[in-house]
């Protein structure tokens, strides 16, 4: 008899079709629409995609509430099971064909994430995590580095929608310029956390994140015995935007 596939399962096969049809985008015919500013961008993929999502997961869990960055789809609460979907994250780099964006799924009950899932389409590389069961990358188990930040790449985000937090990130990033080995910007916040996750780089912060952009990854970040709070040590919250900073140690 066929072995029955897990919900993780059906979760990665749903999100790796919607990664191939980003990847094989039409990228000369873009709708590029600006939501509430500068660099804050969606095309008509990001609404597809988050269409195809919502129908998907909510085939897999028919009792589950989704929770997506596009239109009207944002409520959270903590009492349930939520999925909460970006589904493009990177949206900037997509529209300049960049190649570095991602899927992100997460699946939130009663307020602690259970599942998380960020496709990278062009790398073809599939970051998963249960809780409780370790993290992976196609397959292979992810560990964080245990490199001292001194040895440590830094890679962040720049929260360019907000420009009042300028200055304190580029501040932020000069710091940790001078304590690590180099910093990076890759603009996909939820494959940034899955750098951190793969032992790839040491530490990355953001100053101001929707819960979208950070669910799965942060997931992924702790299964891979990483650290993720927001940038006072608190625990990330997931019904409103905050900071984030992960890192393989204390
Ligand atoms: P996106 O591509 O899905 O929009 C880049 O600094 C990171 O910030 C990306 O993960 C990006 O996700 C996210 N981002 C973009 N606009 C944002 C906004 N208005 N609020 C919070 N995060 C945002
Ligand atoms: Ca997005």
């Amino acid at each position: 008899m066929a072995k029955m596939k897990t919900e993780l399962e059906s979760i990665r096969e749903l999100v790796r079709a919607c990664g191939l049809f980003i990847k094989d985008a039409d990228r000369g015919h873009l709708h590029i629409d600006a939501k509430s500013g500068r660099a804050d961008l969606v095309t008509q993929y990001d609404k597809q995609v988050q269409e195809r999502l919502r129908k998907g997961l909510l085939e897999i869990m028919p009792d589950a509430h989704f929770v997506g960055e596009e239109g009207t789809t944002q409520t959270f609460s903590p009492v349930g099971k939520f999925f909460i979907v970006d589904p493009i994250d990177g949206t900037t780099n997509f529209v300049k064909g960049y190649n570095f964006s991602s899927i992100s799924v997460a699946l939130v009950v009663d307020n602690a994430a259970e599942l998380g899932v960020v496709y990278n389409p062009y790398a073809d590389e599939m970051f998963y995590a249960q809780r409780g069961q370790g993290a992976f990358c196609n397959g292979k188990p992810l560990h964080v580095s245990n490199e001292p930040l001194e040895n440590g790449i830094v890679v962040f985000g720049t929260a360019p929608y907000h420009e009042e937090l300028n200055e304190k990130t580029f501040q932020l990033a000069y710091d940790y310029f001078k304590k690590a080995l180099d910093i990076r910007r890759s603009g996909s916040a939820a494959l940034d956390l899955c750098t951190v996750a793969a032992g790839r780089a040491e530490l990355f912060f953001e100053l101001f994140l929707s819960p979208w952009d950070f669910a799965a990854g942060a997931l992924i970040v702790t299964e891979a015995g990483g650290i993720v709070t927001d940038c006072d040590g608190r625990p990330l919250a997931y019904d409103h935007p905050c900071s984030v900073l992960a890192r393989n140690q204390p």
